[in-house]
């Protein structure tokens, strides 16, 4: 059954799956619970709810016994004119991520339970997530031997670095499991180093200080403290996954139609960015991961890197 999942997920477009059994996450729980004390998440008051949910797949969805675990590149081969306000490169497609991979983990679970019978999910509860459901998701990457958590506290996957997005199917089989990958960042501190505003500490990420916290999820203004560090970026923020060795080795630009971009990322000049109208943001950026921050966000985080 692994063999086959494994198969599919390829042949539907992702990019790796490796298999993890479900179980309660005790360390990370503990450590969650420490990140969540200190107040690093800031006002993602989300992250704080559904504890044991969260920590336990389990729980979040009973009868759960595996975890698959898929990835898909979001790399990208264009870059943006040097002057313009800089997006992430999570944010240059055209279509939102989340629609892309809700779409494609839909065929993926169709597929499953063609062949192994309706029993394989649990349908009474939502079981199949990207990004924004309570689950550990670069843990049970980690843990289904997709890559390691790397200092800058994004999973990095071998042959694809970290520009990878991780989604995540609950199944209520006993499956074959993979091995955990261990670290392999060795001595090397250079996102650590190259973080402008000093959010990395170890592996914890303090995201009141992340440009991408700042720039996306703070509905308030940019902290007056990391305005002067941004950067150049106005929507999330590259700085330690570009420094990374292993991305410098091994991130390739995605090949995938689904990903394709917004081409006004790649054409728009500082001044495009200044005058952008809220019409035509609307147009441009309909289906696009960049209206999750909002227009208003976006032209506030513009005027704060030009100074
Ligand atoms: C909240 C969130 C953010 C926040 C906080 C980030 C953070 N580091 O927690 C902000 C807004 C800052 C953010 C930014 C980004 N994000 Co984000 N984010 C999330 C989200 C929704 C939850 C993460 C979370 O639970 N954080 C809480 C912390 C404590 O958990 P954690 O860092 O995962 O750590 C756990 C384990 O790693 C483990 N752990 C880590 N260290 C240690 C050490 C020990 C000793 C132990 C025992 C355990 C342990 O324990 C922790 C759990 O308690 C996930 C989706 C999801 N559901 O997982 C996406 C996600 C992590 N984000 C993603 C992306 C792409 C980004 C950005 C790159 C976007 C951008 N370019 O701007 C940046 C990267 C910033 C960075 N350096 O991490 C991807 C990461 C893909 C990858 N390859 O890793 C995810 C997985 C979304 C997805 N489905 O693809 N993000
Ligand atoms: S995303 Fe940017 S601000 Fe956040 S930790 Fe990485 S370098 Fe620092
Ligand atoms: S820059 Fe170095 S320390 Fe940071 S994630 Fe990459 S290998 Fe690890």
């Amino acid at each position: 059954m692994h063999i086959f999942i494994k198969q599919k997920a390829l042949e539907i477009g992702f990019d790796a799956c490796g298999i993890a059994k479900a179980e309660s996450l005790d360390e990370d729980a503990a450590f969650l619970k420490t990140w969540l004390e200190a107040g690093n998440q800031g006002e993602m008051q989300y992250l704080e709810r559904n504890f044991e949910k969260r920590t336990n797949p389990t729980v979040l969805v009973p009868g759960t016994k595996s975890v698959v675990v898929v990835l898909l590149n979001y790399n990208t081969a264009q870059t943006q004119p040097l002057e313009a306000p800089r997006i992430a490169r999570y944010a240059h497609s055209a279509i939102d991520y989340h629609l892309v991979i809700k779409s494609m983990l839909a065929k993926f679970e169709a597929e499953i339970v063609h062949k192994f019978g309706a029993d394989s999910v649990n349908s009474e509860f939502q079981h199949s997530f990207v990004d924004s459901a309570p689950i550990l998701e670069r843990r049970w990457a980690q843990r289904a031997g997709l890559g390691w958590i790397g200092k800058h506290t994004q999973l990095i996957a071998p042959n694809i670095g970290s520009y990878c997005f991780i989604a995540i199917l609950l199944v209520n089989k006993e499956l074959e499991y993979d091995k955990p990958m261990p670290d392999q960042c060795g001595r090397c501190t250079r996102c650590i180093d190259a973080c402008p505003t000093i959010a990395l500490n170890g592996r914890s990420l303090d995201a009141r200080k992340c440009i991408s916290y700042q720039t996306i999820e703070n509905k308030k203004s940019v902290d007056e403290n990391i305005r002067p560090k941004l950067s150049g970026f106005a929507l999330g923020c590259d700085i330690c996954a570009e420094v990374c060795p292993w991305n410098k080795k091994w991130a390739i630009p995605h090949q995938n139609e689904l990903l394709k971009p917004v081409n006004e990322i790649y054409n728009f000049q500082k001044v495009d960015w200044q005058t952008l109208s809220q019409e035509k943001f609307g147009i441009i950026f309909k289906n696009s991961a960049i209206k999750r921050a909002g227009f208003e966000k976006l032209k506030e985080n513009i005027l704060m890197i030009n100074g």
